[in-house]
């Protein structure tokens, strides 16, 4: 058997996987490659090419910012990146950064072991239906918090006869044009695809469980004299993106709802639907939206209102209106409430009609308090708009087995996902998780710098650990349990009395049956985020062992030192 070694294995090609292999190659030197399922980089990006595919970030952050020369001349058209050109950014950052030689697609991990004798991982790789053997020292997963595809438990999914389409894996050549199109799912990607297709299909159903609050995204054209302000600003505008709670470029209010009078709170909240953008809407005009009741039945109110005065029909406007809390992910469109003003566009509520089954000719809906009343919506095409087994999903697919045979989906399997700071899993050493379970809920981009350089510092380090011992040192870096408990202990406190905690969502895994409902994210801001994370590594990264900090390298290589098979470091193959 032929096994190659590497300093570094990166496992995907998104944004995550794209900056850390530049920094263990451009910054930290050392042999590493990265590996993508997809035909090419862009992750999450690549594979959700459905129509209507959008960040709803501000464009000037949804971006790298370590490029400054690459900030000041890549421009965009619009406030909102299309994901067509997300894409071609993050193409463009990899060649211009001559990251592709280094990148192999159509490539999966199948396997991580840890090897204890050689304090490494063993990997299996497949690419073309051929497994290859690596051995590395790193391994860093950069698998994307929302990749895997979920698909609705709903019986007879195979017995259509048309189209069925899942938005995460949208087929380039389908054209939905003259199609009577049946789409599961209204959340983010649900809304944007409806907005996008309604004009163009024939007919369009939107099977909705639960309706949702959505407000306009105010997209327009970015003028020349906003983006010089744009360019002349970057030091400050990703200063304080680093600094601020969501790191969505969009005003936080420290403003108690009850704090200002009644009579005034509904223009407030008018003044954020004109200017647009859903965490904007939620965090932009008073600080308690999303934890305090009061303020978040107002925000439910003028959102309902609003499409009260849009939807035309009177009973496709009831069947839109959400009645549970604003506390999803907040969403903002281009026109989606408006796009149910179209004849042939029409929203069935699941609550009251449910889906029965699939059947060759579309999709059969009973009424919930006569089962036997049915009826069948014939379609052209199916789409599911359903999500993703969100944080956890690709890392249960795969078998990444740590320190004593533990598996990562063992471990995991009662109290759901965990980890250390978003990136570091007890017993599983040298493995580092780009946006793993518990990194902070905000715009990504700026979380995956966070993660990326933490990683980036700690293997750093490892390797300086590794250089000072000789040959024989190994360089091994592991978080403890207590410090898990301690990280996850905070996570907890930032979550209290947010009425997210309150509301079924993908966030804490109530969207896939039988996944752990669990705390998925950090609630306390990307600003606070970054600030425990400098004060971990300014008290030699606190939580670790075998960096010199709190625990000691013997702890660890204690365990390592059992014996002396060494394939460290080798750039070349060797046959064992
Ligand atoms: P979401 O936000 O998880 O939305 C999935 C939608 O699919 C949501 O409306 C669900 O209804 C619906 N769904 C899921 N399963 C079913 C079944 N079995 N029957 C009917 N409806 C179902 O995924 P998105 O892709 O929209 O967005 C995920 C993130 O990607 C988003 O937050 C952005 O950050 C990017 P439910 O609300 O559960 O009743």
């Amino acid at each position: 058997m032929t096994v190659k070694t590497l300093d570094a294995l990166v496992v995907g090609c998104g944004f995550g996987g794209i900056y850390m292999l530049r920094e263990l190659r451009e910054t930290l030197k050392l042999n590493v490659k990265a590996i993508d399922m997809n035909g090419d980089v862009g992750g999450t990006w690549y594979a959700n090419r459905y129509p209507g595919a959008m960040s709803d970030t501000e464009s000037y952050i949804y971006r790298y910012s370590w490029d400054k020369e690459d900030l000041q001349q890549q421009h965009w058209s619009h406030h909102y990146i299309q994901g067509p050109d997300v894409l071609a950014y993050l193409k463009h950052v990899v060649d211009r950064h001559g990251l592709r030689k280094d990148m192999q697609f159509d490539t999966e991990l199948i396997s991580a072991d840890w090897d204890d004798s050689i304090s490494q991982w063993q990997l299996q790789i497949k690419h073309n239906n051929i497994t290859q053997h690596y051995v590395v020292r790193y391994l860093v997963t950069a698998l994307g918090i929302l990749s895997r595809p979920n698909y609705p438990d709903i019986s007879g999914i195979s017995s259509f006869k048309g189209h069925l389409i899942h938005t995460a894996a949208w087929p380039a050549d389908i054209d939905l044009s003259n199609k009577r199109v049946g789409i599961i799912g209204n959340g983010s990607t649900g809304i944007q695809v409806i907005t996008a297709i309604a004009p163009k299909v024939k007919q369009l159903l939107s099977f909705q469980r639960h309706p949702q609050y959505s407000v306009p995204s105010g997209d327009r054209p970015v003028s020349p004299e906003y983006r010089e302000w744009v360019n002349s600003n970057y030091e400050t505008i990703f200063e304080k993106v680093r600094k601020s709670i969501t790191g969505m470029g969009v005003p936080e209010s420290t403003t108690p709802f009850t704090s200002i009078p009644e009579s005034e709170r509904t223009q407030v909240f008018q003044q954020l639907w004109s200017q647009g953008n859903g965490f904007r809407f939620m965090f932009g005009g008073f600080s308690d939206v999303a934890t305090d009741k009061q303020a978040n039945e107002a925000a439910c109110d003028f959102i309902r209102s609003k499409i009260d005065e849009i939807v035309t029909d009177k009973e496709k406007a009831r069947k839109l209106k959400p009645w549970d809390y604003h506390a999803r992910r907040p969403l903002c469109d281009g026109g989606y409430y408006k796009s149910f003003n179209l004849p042939h566009v029409d929203v069935v509520a699941l609550k009251e009609t449910p889906i029965t089954r699939i059947v060759e000719n579309g999709i059969e809906t009973s009424i919930i308090d006569d089962p036997s009343k049915t009826t069948v919506h014939e379609l052209d095409a199916i789409i599911f708009a359903t999500g993703f087994d969100a944080i956890e999903g690709n890392y249960n697919r795969l078998r990444f087995r740590g320190r004593d045979g533990l598996t990562l989906r063992d471990k995991w399997a009662t109290q759901g996902p965990t980890s250390y700071l978003g990136v570091s899993v007890p017993s599983f050493p040298n493995m580092f998780l780009v946006l793993g379970p518990q990194g902070p809920f905000c715009n990504i981009p700026p979380a995956i710098e966070a993660e990326v350089r933490l990683c980036r510092d700690l293997i750093a380090r490892a390797e300086d650990i590794r250089g000072q011992e000789g040959k024989k040192g190994k360089g091994v870096v592991e978080c403890t349990e207590e410090a898990e408990k301690s990280w996850l202990d905070e996570c907890e406190r930032a979550a209290e009395g947010s009425l997210f905690k309150e509301t079924a969502s993908w966030i804490f895994g109530c969207n896939v049956p039988g996944k752990t409902v669990a705390l998925r994210f950090y609630f306390g801001g990307l600003g606070r985020y970054n600030e425990v994370v400098e004060d971990v590594v300014k008290e030699g990264y606190k939580g670790w062992v075998g960096l010199g900090g709190e625990g000691s390298q013997e702890k660890v290589n204690g365990r390592v030192e059992k014996t002396d098979g060494v394939v460290n470091g080798e750039k070349k193959e060797v046959e064992v």
